[in-house]
């Protein structure tokens, strides 16, 4: 195959009048409408000097015009690096920088922040507006309406995306063709993913879990997706009873079942619901099949490596495991000191090999080598454990992150910030129970001798620098930090000091 992530995902649906997209306010984009949009954003790349091989940085709101410029990237094998759109100008720019990226594709009113970034570090900057207005869709109009697919191989990348690191510097992860386009057809396949699926799409499509899970999977089969912006209650509450399928993080169960007017009547059609990204309560498993009579299916799954485990389509769907390692995927528990394999029931680190697993971190070897041995087994940081029957239950992590609301925080980026501030002598941020988010960021801060820490000031210099989500829901002053004989912060005594602070009433 020429470019077998193009030609299997998109090249497929070819001058098909299937629907692969409808949004909220009615538009409907058939398969051709949408692919005629994607040649002709490859034009706009190739005019500008675009190579294979480059990287292009999009952060740009949700829209089937956002998923064109995604095909257009795989079409003319440029690299394609999807950014939250709650980054910062700062965070942007250490991803723009250590990307390399060529061209930056932004909405409308960032554009003039960004530009002389963009400009110092030898980027072109195009934009693209939720409504895919922009001068990307401007300069793609009038362009030719085929496109010579560039050639690719199956060990070429076709993506970066970033995730944060315990030393506070972000890696790009690279995923290859071969990751996501074998991931995508063994789970399509694992979930019985036709093209008579209507996906109720309404999660961010600059993760894994809403570009390459829940996307791809539709492309590979052939289905479409009801594609909501954002995930909005009523407007979900509205779209489902015309899916058979959707995806979430858990958040998006616990609200749903949160409203009356989530009944087992208005999802007695669905096919399937699928959750990832974030732990899910097992009793948000049994409230949801207690109301629905559906039970949710639980996968895991990281950017690294794109989905490791799922639960049965037809078997038993265990509430608190995250099931069976999917088809292709080797994946073993392992003692965190020797690295040997545990025997079966222990817990201890969770690696994973299979061709779902990524390359490398973008120039980072070091840390590439601390994560990916040799024999392509993948270091994951999380902790579980195997029953006898093979599924796989996770039970913590040995790495010190936060997911909450699905978005991965990793303590040190903050605790950086917090400790530049005046008066600060040092700060420990960690995770706490949330009812909404499951996990939410509190940080804790030791004055300087004789100091008072302004804290608003604090929370106003970190939110000027690092994204919305990652922002502490409260910052507590406290006399030292508890550290063990080594000198190391123990975050598990103040993670059970403060486990009440936002836990729901009566917790
Ligand atoms: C939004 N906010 C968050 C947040 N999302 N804060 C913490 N954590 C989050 N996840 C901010 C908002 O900016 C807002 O700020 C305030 O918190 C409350 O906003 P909200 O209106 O309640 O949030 P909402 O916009 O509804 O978003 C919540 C959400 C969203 C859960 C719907 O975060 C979401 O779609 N999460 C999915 C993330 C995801 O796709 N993860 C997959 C990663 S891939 P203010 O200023 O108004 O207070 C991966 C691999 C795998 O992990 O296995 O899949
Ligand atoms: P990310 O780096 O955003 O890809 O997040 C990956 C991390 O999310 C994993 O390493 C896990 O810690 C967590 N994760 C994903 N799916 C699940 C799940 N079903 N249950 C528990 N944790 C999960």
């Amino acid at each position: 195959m020429a470019n077998p992530l193009y030609d299997s995902l998109f090249g497929a649906h070819a001058g098909s009048s299937a629907t692969f997209l409808k949004t909220v306010d009615g538009d409907e984009w058939t398969y051709a409408r949408f692919l005629a949009l994607a040649v002709r954003m490859a034009h706009v790349l190739v005019d500008r000097g675009l190579v294979p091989g480059d990287r292009l940085a999009a952060q740009v709101e949700k829209s089937p015009e956002a998923l064109a410029l995604y095909a257009a990237c795989a079409q003319a094998g440029v690299i394609f690096l999807p950014l939250n759109t709650a980054y910062t100008v700062d965070e942007l720019t250490y991803f723009i920088e250590n990307s390399g990226a060529r061209m930056v594709v932004c909405s409308p009113p960032a554009r003039d922040k960004l530009t002389p970034v963009a400009k110092r570090l030898g980027a072109m900057v195009e934009t693209l507006d939720g409504d895919g207005s922009g001068s990307l869709t401007g300069a793609a109009k009038g362009q030719a309406e085929t496109f010579a697919t560039v050639t690719r191989a199956p060990d070429d990348l076709a993506a970066f995306l970033y995730t944060s690191g315990t030393t506070g510097r972000s890696k790009g992860a690279m995923l290859t063709q071969e990751n996501l386009l074998t991931n995508a057809r063994v789970l399509a396949d694992y979930w019985r993913f036709t093209d008579r699926d209507v996906l109720l799409h309404a999660l961010p499509i600059f993760h894994t879990h809403g570009l390459f899970v829940a996307t791809n999977i539709t492309l590979v089969a052939g289905g479409s997706m009801i594609f909501l912006p954002k995930f909005d209650l009523d407007a979900m509450l509205a779209c489902l009873p015309g899916a058979t399928t959707m995806m979430g993080v858990p958040t998006f169960y616990t609200r749903l079942l949160d409203d009356d007017r989530f009944t087992a009547d208005l999802v007695a059609h669905m096919r399937l619901f699928v959750s990832g990204s974030a732990p899910m309560l097992a009793e948000t498993h049994e409230r949801f099949e207690a109301r629905t009579g559906h039970r949710i299916l639980e996968r895991y799954g990281m950017t690294e490596t794109n989905m490791n485990t799922s639960n049965p389509y037809d078997g038993d769907r265990r509430a608190g495991t995250v099931g069976l390692p999917l088809p292709g995927v080797e994946l073993k528990i392992t003692d965190p000191e020797t690295g040997e394999t545990l025997p079966g029931g222990e817990i201890g680190q969770i690696e994973v090999r299979g061709p779902n697993v990524f390359k490398g971190y973008w120039q980072m070897p070091e840390k590439t080598a601390a994560e990916l041995r040799d024999d392509g087994f993948f270091i994951t940081g999380d902790l579980g454990h195997i029953d006898e029957d093979g599924y796989v239950t996770i039970v913590g992590r040995n790495k010190d992150l936060i997911i909450s609301g699905g978005y991965n925080i990793y303590p040190k980026e903050i605790e950086l910030v917090l400790d530049d501030q005046p008066g600060v002598l040092e700060s420990a941020v960690i995770g706490v129970p949330h009812a909404d988010f499951g996990e939410t960021v509190l940080g804790l801060i030791v004055a300087e001798p004789g100091a008072t820490p302004d804290l608003d000031a604090i929370a106003a210099a970190a939110a000027a620098r690092l994204a919305r989500f990652k922002h502490p829901r409260k910052l507590i002053v406290i006399d030292a930090l508890p550290r063990n004989t080594m000198g190391k912060v123990q975050k598990n005594i103040l993670r059970e000091a403060y486990a009440g602070l936002f836990a729901p009433a009566g917790d």
